[in-house]
């Protein structure tokens, strides 16, 4: 079937290097076409499917796709506009949407019987777009061999073999559900199910039909699993793995009276893919993200700092030469993450950044509050985190009027859903008359937490 793909990508003229954008729901037809473009030297581009046009438009202005490959008729349209009509625009099953080109003017690519597999380690294989302080996304450069070496250090760890069947409830344009879920089957030669949404029964269903081995999951999801009649259901999987977003120790705990699994808990990023996991054997220790991988070093500097070293990390950000030396210290990644290390076992302290983790997600306050700026009667604005049981955190907008127009809550919230995907509108708006500040005018966000 990759081959089928992999071919019909060559024959509309993309050939190595070309860049395509891939934002779809979770789907068969679109896992094969993102490991035929793999397969043909194309360089995917990974964006969330519930990205608003605003946030889509900043992706493909940046990364500058040959193609793209999406499944509904507005992002067709958007790609197609902000990429001035040069974008071939495809369905998951590589039907062309209307209007947009039927071939790229580019260097062609795997005809039929054409090579595939000849990307070489150190060529791109993911630009995966993340959050930068700056409020804009930044597009992490993964190479072939980051994404071989992450998958091959976790099937190790996690003795994950071919006998091995995930129940995959993750959106696939992360990289948890794409690098750790669906590449690491492959390279197992594992099965999976692939369920079109996170739903606590269908998990459980799924599950239970297909006897899994294998599910894993951000802390919200454990959250709504263990608040089930059927959370013992758990029990019966080989493994249970969390990560993304910290899963409190008390969570690790009731899973593990209730469902007698020991959730292991593993700590990654976009830009290193996965670096520190608690132990198959031995201990999983509730409240920490465990030892490096295989290959991976990590270390805490003395203020705390998490910083990581190894195959699994990112080359930098694309076109961003000043972001990637910004984040690098002698080929250390410092990954903006405060721990300590505990009889080797690493715990995770907090963030060096304001980064807020909801549902394991990641939202930026600067971006948030870029947006907000934007409605013409916010004078000035400061995003938070509230603590949520359910989703870890949720984004707080705290908002000082211009003083004419009375504050209208809906018309903000409005104004958001236009500009922001679902996870980073605020889930409560408090109004203000000023903005705690320091000397230097900074908002002192501890005040208002
Ligand atoms: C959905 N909503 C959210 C979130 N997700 N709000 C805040 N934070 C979120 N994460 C909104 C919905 O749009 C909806 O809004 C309302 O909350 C309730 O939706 P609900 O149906 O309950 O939510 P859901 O659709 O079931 O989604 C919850 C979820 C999802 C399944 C936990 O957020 C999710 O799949 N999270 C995983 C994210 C992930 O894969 N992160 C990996 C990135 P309204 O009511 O307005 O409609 S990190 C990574 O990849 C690195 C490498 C790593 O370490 O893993
Ligand atoms: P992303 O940039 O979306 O890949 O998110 C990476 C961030 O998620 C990390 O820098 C951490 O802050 C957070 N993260 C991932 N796994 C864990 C975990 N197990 N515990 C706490 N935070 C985590």
């Amino acid at each position: 079937m990759t081959r089928e793909s992999a071919e019909g990508l060559g024959r509309l003229g993309l050939g190595r290097g070309d860049r395509v954008l891939w934002s779809t729901a979770s789907s068969l037809p679109a896992v094969v076409v993102n490991i035929a473009a793999l397969r043909a030297g194309l360089v995917v581009v990974p964006v969330n499917a519930a990205y608003t046009e605003r946030e889509l438009a900043h992706v493909v202005a940046d990364v500058r796709p040959a193609a793209a490959i999406v499944d509904d008729r507005d992002r067709a349209e958007v790609v197609s506009r902000v990429g001035g009509g040069d974008v071939v625009v495809l369905t998951p099953d590589l039907e062309i949407f209307e209007d947009t080109p039927r071939a790229v003017h580019g260097a062609g690519g795997a005809s039929e019987g054409a090579v595939l597999d000849a990307a070489e380690p150190d060529d791109i294989a993911l630009i995966a777009y993340t959050s930068g302080t700056t409020g804009a996304p930044k597009g992490a450069v993964l190479t072939h061999a980051n994404l071989l070496a992450n998958s091959e250090s976790i099937a190790l760890t996690w003795r994950w073999d071919a006998d091995d069947r995930l129940v995959h409830a993750l959106p696939i344009f992360h990289g948890h559900g794409l690098c750790v879920g669906l590449y690491t089957s492959l390279l197992a030669g594992s099965s999976v199910v692939l369920l079109p949404r996170f739903d606590v029964d269908a998990v459980f269903d799924a599950c239970a039909r297909h006897e899994a081995t294998l599910f894993f999951g951000v802390p919200t999801m454990y959250h709504r699993l263990a608040a089930s009649s059927r959370v013992g259901e758990l029990g019966r999987l080989r493994l249970a793995v969390s990560g993304s977003a910290p899963l409190s120790a008390e969570l690790h705990r009731s899973i593990a009276a209730s469902a007698g699994t020991e959730v292991l808990e593993r700590y990654g990023m976009t830009e290193t893919l996965m670096t520190l996991s608690n132990p198959y054997d031995g201990e999983r220790r509730p409240g920490t993200v465990g030892f490096p991988f295989p290959g991976v070093e990590a270390r805490v500097e003395d203020d705390g700092a998490v910083i990581v070293r190894g195959p699994t990390v990112f080359s930098g950000y694309w076109e961003r030469p000043a972001a990637t030396s910004e984040c690098f210290r002698d080929g250390w990644f410092s990954t903006g993450d405060l721990g300590v290390v505990e009889d080797g076992y690493v715990r995770l302290l907090g963030r060096s950044t304001d980064l807020i983790i909801s549902g394991g997600y990641n939202v930026y306050p600067a971006e948030v509050e870029d947006v907000l700026l934007g409605h013409p009667s916010v004078a000035e604005v400061a995003v938070t985190s509230a603590p949520s049981d359910e989703w870890g955190e949720v984004v707080c907008a705290w908002v000082v009027t211009d003083g004419v127009s009375p504050p209208d809550v809906d018309a903000l919230l409005a104004y958001a859903a236009h500009r922001l995907a679902p996870y980073k509108r605020p889930r409560r708006v408090q109004f203000v008359d000023s903005l705690p500040r320091n000397s230097m005018g900074k908002v002192r966000r501890t005040e208002l937490r």
